[in-house]
C-alpha cells in the first residue's frame, strides 16, 4: 500500500503531492497508533473535488427534508434548483390537511440588477408573497454566494418580516464560500434551528421512551423503516433531524429523554447544545446494517433500563432477523471475498462498511468528502484539532442551561450504573478503527485519484455520488450511489439491509461490466496489478 500511495501522488507537482499526502493514510495494524488524518481543509485549486458547498450543506442537506417550513433561497435560480429534492428525501404528511412544501423550489431568482442595486427588497417581496400564498408556520431564508458578496442583510430582513407577519422568520448566512465544504453549512443550519426553533413549543408527543433521531435524513425512505422499527419496539420518536420532519418536531425536541445520533458529522452540534441547555444526553447509533440496527436498539433499551422495553426490543430483533439472515446467507454465497471502495460524504463511507461486511465483502479503500478528524479517528481527538481560519469563520454558540427546561435525565447513581455496565455516552470511535489492516483511507478524493485507484486496485464496486457515477462506470466498475441510492432503498434497518444485499448482489455479479473496456485494457502499458497482502 505504501507504493500505491506513491503511485497516486507521483503525477502531482511537489507542493500538491505534499499537501495531498497528509490526507492519505494506510491503516496500520491493530493497536499501532493512528497517525493524524488530514481533513476539513481547503481543496487545492485546480483539483476536481467531489465536495459541495456550504449553502448545499445548510439548505439542501439539513433543511431540505423538512416539509412545512417555506425555505426560500436568496440567490440565482441555479442554487435553488440544484438543492431542490435532488437527494430524494421522502416525506409523508400525517393528514391531507398538513402542509408539504417540499415539491416547491422557492427562490428570489437574483439577477444582475439585484447584484448591482441590492436584493433585500426583492427578498422581502418574496417572503410576503410566500406568506400570502401559503400561510406557513415559518419561513427560512438561505444565503447564496452573491448575498454575502453584495452585503444583503438577510437577518435584518428576517427580523422585520417576523414582526410584520407574526410568524417565525429566520435567516442563514450559509453563503457557498463560507467554509471549505458543505460541512460548514451543517453547523450554520444547526445553530440557527437551535436558536430560533428548538424549545419554542410545549410537549406534543407523549410516550414512555422518548428519543430524538438526529442526523437521519430519510433518503430513499430510510427514516420510514427506522420509524417502523421504533414503533414496533414502543419507542416514541419525538423528532427527526430532519428526515420527514416538521417545524413542531424541532420546536418540541427538547421534550425527548435521549438523543440518538446517526450522522455524527452533520449534527453532533445539536446533540451537544441540547445536552448543555436541556440536560438530554446523547449516544451514537447506526441503523445501517442489520447487526448495527440490533446493537443500536439494545443500546437505547439499556439506557432506559426498563425490563419491558428490553424484552420488546429482543422480541423485535428475533422477529426481524430470520428473513435478514436468510437473504444474507444466500447473497453471501455469491459476494464473499469481493471488494468495495466507498467515498461518500461525512458518515456513510463508514456506516456502509457494516452492510458490506454482512455479505462478506471487504472495504479496501474508503474516505469522506468533508468529514473532520474525529469522524476518522474518533471523538477523543477533538481537543487536538487545530482551529484554522476557515473553521473560525463559523459561529460557535455559547449555550447555558435553560432556566425553565433544564432537567438532567439521569441521576448520578443511574449514570454510575450505566458506566459500570460499559455504557458510553457521547462516543464515536470513527471510521479508521473499524477498517481492515492495510486498507487505504483517503480524504477529499478527487477525479484523478479515483481513476488511478480503480486502475490499480480494481474493486468489484465503487460507492460515491452522481458526479463520479458515469466516469467510474466507463472504467468497467459498477458504481452504487450512496447519496441518493440510485433508484433503490431504503437501506436502513432490517428491511433496508435486505434491499441492499439484493442490489449489491445484482451489481457485482452482473456480466455487463466485463464487456466494457477501460483505457488500460485497450492499452496494456497503462495496466498494473495490485497485490493484497
Ligand atoms: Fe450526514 Fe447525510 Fe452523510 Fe451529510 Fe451529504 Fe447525504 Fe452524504 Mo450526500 S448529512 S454526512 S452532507 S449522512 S447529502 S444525507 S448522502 S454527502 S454521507
Ligand atoms: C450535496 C448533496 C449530495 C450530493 C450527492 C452526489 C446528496 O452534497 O450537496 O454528489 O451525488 O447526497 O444529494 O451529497
Amino acid at each position: 500500500p505504501a507504493d500505491l500511495v506513491q503511485d497516486l501522488l507521483k503525477k502531482y507537482p511537489t507542493k500538491v503531492a505534499r499537501k495531498r499526502a497528509k490526507q492519505i493514510m494506510v491503516k496500520e495494524a491493530e493497536g499501532a497508533s493512528t497517525p493524524e488524518m488530514g481533513a476539513n481543509v481547503r481543496t487545492i485549486p485546480g483539483i476536481i473535488t467531489m465536495r459541495g458547498c456550504t449553502y448545499a450543506g445548510c439548505k439542501g442537506v439539513i433543511l431540505g427534508p423538512t416539509r412545512d417550513i417555506v425555505n426560500i433561497t436568496h440567490g440565482p435560480i441555479g442554487c435553488g434548483f440544484y438543492s431542490w429534492l435532488t437527494r430524494r428525501n421522502q416525506t409523508h404528511t400525517e393528514t391531507d390537511a398538513d402542509e408539504n412544501f417540499m415539491p416547491y423550489a422557492f427562490s428570489t431568482d437574483m439577477n444582475e440588477n439585484d447584484i448591482v442595486f441590492g436584493g433585500e427588497k426583492k427578498l422581502k417581496q418574496a417572503i410576503k408573497e410566500a406568506y400570502e400564498l401559503f400561510h406557513p408556520k415559518a419561513i427560512a431564508i438561505f444565503s447564496t454566494c452573491p448575498v454575502g458578496l453584495i452585503g444583503d442583510d438577510v437577518h435584518a430582513v428576517a427580523r422585520e418580516m417576523k414582526e410584520e407577519l407574526g410568524i417565525n422568520v429566520f435567516g442563514f448566512s450559509c453563503e457557498g464560500y463560507k467554509g471549505v465544504s458543505q460541512s460548514a453549512g451543517h453547523h450554520i443550519a444547526n445553530n440557527q434551528i437551535f436558536k430560533h426553533v428548538v424549545g419554542t413549543k410545549e410537549e406534543i408527543k407523549v410516550g414512555e421512551f422518548k428519543i430524538n433521531l438526529l442526523g437521519e435524513y430519510n433518503i430513499g425512505g430510510d427514516g420510514f423503516e427506522i420509524d417502523r422499527i421504533m414503533d414496533k419496539c414502543g419507542i416514541t420518536v419525538v423528532s427527526t433531524f430532519s428526515g420527514n420532519s416538521t417545524y413542531d418536531q424541532f420546536a418540541t425536541s427538547h421534550t425527548a429523554d435521549l438523543n440518538t445520533v446517526m450522522c455524527h458529522r452533520s449534527i453532533n452540534y445539536v446533540a451537544e447544545m441540547m445536552e448543555s441547555k436541556y440536560g438530554i444526553p446523547w449516544i451514537k447509533v447506526n441503523f445501517i446494517g442489520a447487526e448495527a440496527t440490533a446493537k443500536s436498539l439494545r443500546k437505547i433499551a439499556q439506557y432506559f433500563d426498563s425490563p419491558k422495553l428490553t424484552e420488546r426490543v429482543e422480541a423485535v430483533i428475533a422477529e426481524e432477523m430470520p428473513e435478514v439472515r436468510q437473504v444474507m446467507d444466500d447473497v453471501r454465497s455469491r459476494t464473499e471475498g469481493k471488494t468495495a471502495m466507498l467515498f461518500v460524504g461525512g458518515s456513510r463511507a463508514h456506516h456502509y462498511q457494516e452492510l458490506f461486511n454482512e455479505i462478506g465483502m471487504r472495504t479496501i479503500s474508503a474516505g469522506y468528502e468533508f468529514a473532520h478528524r474525529d469522524d476518522y479517528e474518533g471523538r477523543h481527538v477533538i481537543p487536538d484539532i487545530k482551529i484554522d481560519a476557515d473553521s473560525r469563520n463559523i459561529e460557535e454558540l455559547e449555550v447555558e442551561p435553560c432556566t425553565k427546561d433544564y432537567n438532567p435525565r439521569k441521576t448520578d447513581e443511574e449514570l454510575k450504573k450505566l458506566d459500570e455496565e460499559g455504557f458510553k455516552f457521547k462516543e464515536y470511535a470513527g471510521m479508521i478503527p473499524d477498517m481492515e489492516n492495510k486498507s487505504l483511507v483517503i480524504d477529499d478524493l478527487n477525479q484523478y485519484e479515483a481513476e488511478k485507484l480503480i486502475e490499480i486496485m480494481k474493486p468489484d464496486i465503487f460507492c460515491a455520488g452522481i458526479k463520479e457515477k458515469y466516469s467510474v462506470q466507463k472504467l468497467g466498475i459498477p458504481l452504487k450511489q450512496l447519496h441518493n441510492y440510485d433508484i433503490g432503498g431504503p437501506y436502513a434497518g432490517f428491511k433496508g439491509a435486505v434491499n441492499f444485499y439484493h442490489d449489491i448482489d445484482r451489481m457485482v455479479n452482473s456480466k455487463v461490466w466485463s464487456y466494457l473496456k477501460a483505457p488500460w485494457q485497450e492499452k496494456p502499458e497503462l495496466s498494473a496489478t495490485y497485490v493484497w497482502e
